[in-house]
């Protein structure tokens, strides 16, 4: 087959679109394409020199006749300059605001067959697809793109239903690279926290958005503590995090929750780990879930979104409704006081992230979904 060139466009700062965007270009890179991202900063995961991965650096103009800098302009002028000079196949942007619009303004000053994949990642859907002012330009990137993808048959639906937009949209999964996300031996880092051996260990990662009803993950654990001798790894950072904060104190909880803000190797923080807990009021999909299966982690999450498709009840987690605190704790409790069931859930959570989402399966999706386009 001939090696493809990849145009890739996302959002570079942390951010689970970010992320699978720059995992799999560094993954389609490693299999022979030669990768283009054109984005705003270096994406923050690629993290060392790849000889077929070249990034081109989107600059906007400050000049000061302009109110706001038209970063999208500029964005679509670097793509059909790179896309022209670099000669490439097709352009595959993530997260459909503004990068889609901006693929097919490039599409069209590029002229030819340069060809647009746009990968749904969720927010720009969930919430964006209700404001008034972006909808019909998200319907109509989408309906521009020459493939559309969404990274669970929930977010398929959602879009279906909020958009209905003329355009059949493919389901393609989360992955993670497994050669980072797996258990590893930290238990030293356990002891470096202060956290005693007959301790078990809750973990939150997220953003800290509204979303996330991060007060739940505290509300919840406010329970599981009474019962059984426990801490909370609350990692990340966003706006939410005072609030959050002060009802850690609020609750009395400020010796057993441990603040640790945004963290680079989170596998590290997952292997020492029992429990996760996503209690999100939308979620598309929640790589933070496979990434803490990949190590063993059994997940409590919410009935919502894409949250089922990763979760099977009662096999390598639970799910329960959508703020019921009551059964979320009682859940946690029962997965942290048996030890057998852990077990089977941290062995069934490995297999879910090996089995269902290997990155091998997915990547090879994308590339399908390519070469049939460009066939
Ligand atoms: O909310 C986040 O965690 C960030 C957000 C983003 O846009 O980067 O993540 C979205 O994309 C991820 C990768 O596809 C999904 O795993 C997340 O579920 C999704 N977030 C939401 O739907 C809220």
């Amino acid at each position: 087959m001939k090696k493809l060139k990849i145009g890739i466009t996302c959002y570079p700062s942390v951010g689970g679109s970010g992320v699978i965007a720059t995992e799999l270009g560094k993954l389609l890179a490693e299999k022979g394409h030669e990768i283009h991202f054109i984005t705003s900063s270096l994406p923050f995961r690629l993290n060392k020199v790849y000889c077929n991965i070249t990034f081109h650096e989107v600059e906007v103009n400050q000049y000061s006749v302009f109110k706001y800098p038209p970063y999208d302009l500029a964005l679509a002028s670097k793509m059909a300059e790179v896309a022209k000079r670099e000669e490439l196949d097709l352009l595959h942007v993530h997260y459909a605001i503004p990068h889609a619009i901006c693929a097919y303004l490039a599409k069209q000053m590029v002229g030819g067959d340069l060809k647009i994949v746009t990968t749904l990642h969720g927010t720009d859907i969930t919430v964006l697809g209700y404001d008034q002012s972006l909808s019909e330009m998200i319907r109509f990137g989408i309906e521009s793109s020459d493939k559309v993808t969404a990274v669970s048959n929930s977010l398929v639906r959602q879009t279906y239903d909020l958009l209905s937009p003329n355009k059949e949209i493919d389901t393609v999964y989360n992955f993670i690279d497994e050669r980072i996300y797996y258990k590893k031996e930290t238990s030293s880092l356990k002891r470096e926290y202060g956290i005693q051996e007959d301790e078990k260990i809750l973990i939150h990662v997220s953003n800290f958005r509204k979303v996330k009803r991060v007060e739940d993950v505290i509300y919840s654990f406010h329970q599981i503590q009474k019962q059984i001798p426990v801490k909370l790894l609350l990692v990340g950072d966003g706006p939410e995090m005072t609030a959050v904060s002060r009802l850690v104190k609020q609750l009395g909880l400020n010796n057993h929750v441990l603040f640790l803000g945004k963290q680079d190797n989170i596998e590290e923080l997952y292997s020492i780990s029992d429990l996760k807990l996503l209690l999100s009021e939308k979620e598309s999909f929640g790589l933070v879930l496979l990434e803490a299966m990949a190590c063993g982690v059994p997940c409590i999450g919410t009935n919502t979104g894409g949250i089922p498709e990763v979760i099977e009840d009662g096999k390598n987690g639970y799910l329960c409704e959508v703020g019921d605190i009551e059964s979320i704790s009682a859940k946690g409790i029962e997965i942290l006081s048996n030890h057998e069931l852990h077990k089977t859930m941290s062995e069934n959570a490995i297999l879910t992230a090996k089995q269902t989402f290997h990155s091998e399966k997915i990547v090879s999706q994308y590339e399908a979904l390519y070469y049939d386009l460009l066939k």
